[in-house]
């Protein structure tokens, strides 16, 4: 049977948005966006132009380099005070499923890290009603002693706060937060992961995850995280019962306070700090005399920073929010390319292939992302369907991912150091 050439849909050549040229512009030139020309990203059908702006980016940033760890993560327990909607990891103590890890767990995990090879560990847990303060200390001294190359990052914010109230060390405020913050440095700590943000507004905030630190506090940990000297991710939960609007405030938030944060650094680097504090990285090769990113070492820096903005799609399965649909492949690949776009002083942008999926995460490293996480191996806050929580991926798979996008796999450390193996050891280069 022939079909008539008139009931085939025409395939449309691919047209610009001629709403986008402005935006464009400014990309090109390394201008600041507003929330205005983030709403033109989100609303616009011509979906390629979004992702090549965001590619351009990133290739401005890190050329064909692409970057991975070799990394384990461990939820030390799931038992949660809170209650979040969107959440399928917490469990009431004596729920079917509650589980807490005691100490020998955690070193038996920390020797498995060093004999794998890992150069991170990422630990994460619920708040735990009533594990004492030294559960939390003791944990990273074991791990120190059973691998004291690994690289600790542990507690998002929300713990920290928990860790707080639990300790009452240094008070209720921040001169609380920083106390608790430098005994955890004390005994290991190196750095913060970027969990717990969820999306900052105060009605997604009483809708979806009551109960929780809000933006403010959220910020104020990772301030005085980076006041101690050490480095932290953030995340953005989306795709639940946020508004796009509401994804564009959480980024200009975030871009706000590392803009306060890389103040010092811009200006003993030479790179233009416009007159509303603005700090740009990502213009093109010309505009900065210096080093373009910030790194462990560099000239000016005497605090930690922002690393890396992590957009996590919301896994729907199992959680309050069941009935939600959770968000499409081309509105993630559109929420990782505005998040690129917009957060113009985050060095990185990771796809974190668990939750973006292998496949998707490697559409994304040609929409603005530079990072896919790691091997992983044990993950419990989202699972796949049908598996459990062994969720691991070899090396191989992940450069090979990256390769066949075009891009140059780069090992990396926790703070973007680069890895160089030799036989079983390694070191960073
Ligand atoms: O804080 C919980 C989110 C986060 C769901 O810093 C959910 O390098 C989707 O923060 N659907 C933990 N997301 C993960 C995280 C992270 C992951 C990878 C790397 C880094 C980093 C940080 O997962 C939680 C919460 O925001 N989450 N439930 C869900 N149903």
């Amino acid at each position: 049977m022939t079909i008539a050439a008139n009931t085939v849909p025409a395939a449309r050549p691919a047209r610009r948005d001629p709403a986008l040229a402005e935006v464009a512009r400014k990309v090109e030139r390394g201008e600041r966006l507003t929330a205005a020309d983030g709403a033109l990203l989100f609303a616009t059908t011509d979906i390629h132009e979004v992702c090549r702006l965001a590619d351009m980016v990133r290739r401005r940033l890190h050329g064909n380099a692409v970057f991975y760890n070799v990394n384990r993560h461990l939820n030390y327990s799931n038992i949660c005070a809170l209650s979040c909607k969107f959440c399928a990891f917490h469990r009431k103590k004596d729920q079917d499923g509650a589980y807490e890890h005691g100490l020998e767990d955690i070193r038996a995990e920390a020797r498995k890290a060093r004999e794998s090879g890992a150069t991170e560990m990422h630990i994460v847990g619920g708040l735990h009603p009533w594990l004492p303060f030294s559960y939390y200390t003791d944990m990273l001294r074991a791990i120190r002693e059973e691998a004291p190359a690994v690289h600790i990052k542990a507690f998002t914010a929300v713990e920290i706060v928990h860790l707080q109230r639990i300790s009452k060390r240094g008070g209720e405020g921040y001169e609380g937060v920083k106390a608790v913050l430098k005994d955890l440095i004390e005994a290991g700590l190196g750095s913060l992961p970027g969990g717990g943000a969820e999306v900052f507004d105060d009605r997604v905030h009483d809708e979806a995850f009551k109960g929780k630190i809000r933006s403010d506090q959220w910020l104020d940990v990772h301030r005085a995280a980076h006041e101690l000297g050490i480095n932290s991710n953030a995340t953005m939960l989306y795709g639940h019962i946020e508004e796009r609007s509401e994804r564009l405030h959480h980024m200009e938030l975030l871009r706000t306070q590392q803009d306060h944060t890389l103040a010092a650094w811009a200006k003993a680097q030479g790179i233009p700090v416009a007159a509303d504090g603005a700090v740009v990285l990502t213009g093109p090769a010309e505009l900065y005399p210096h080093e373009r990113l910030p790194m462990p070492g560099s000239r000016g820096l005497t605090t930690g920073y922002f690393q890396t903005i992590i957009p996590l799609p919301f896994f729907p399965n199992a959680s309050e929010l069941e009935y939600l649909p959770g968000p499409t492949g081309l509105e993630n690949l559109r929420t990782l390319a505005v998040a690129r776009l917009m957060l113009d002083n985050f060095p990185h942008v990771k796809a974190f292939w668990i939750m973006q999926t292998l496949p998707m995460a490697q559409l994304e490293l040609q929409a603005g992302a530079d990072d896919i996480d790691g091997t992983v191996v044990w993950y419990d806050i989202t699972k796949a369907v049908g598996e459990g929580n062994h969720q691991e991926t070899s090396v191989g798979d992940l450069v090979r991912a990256i390769r066949e996008a075009g891009g140059t796999a780069v090992e990396r450390d926790t703070l973007y150091r680069r890895v160089v193996r030799e036989g079983a050891s390694w070191r960073v280069g």
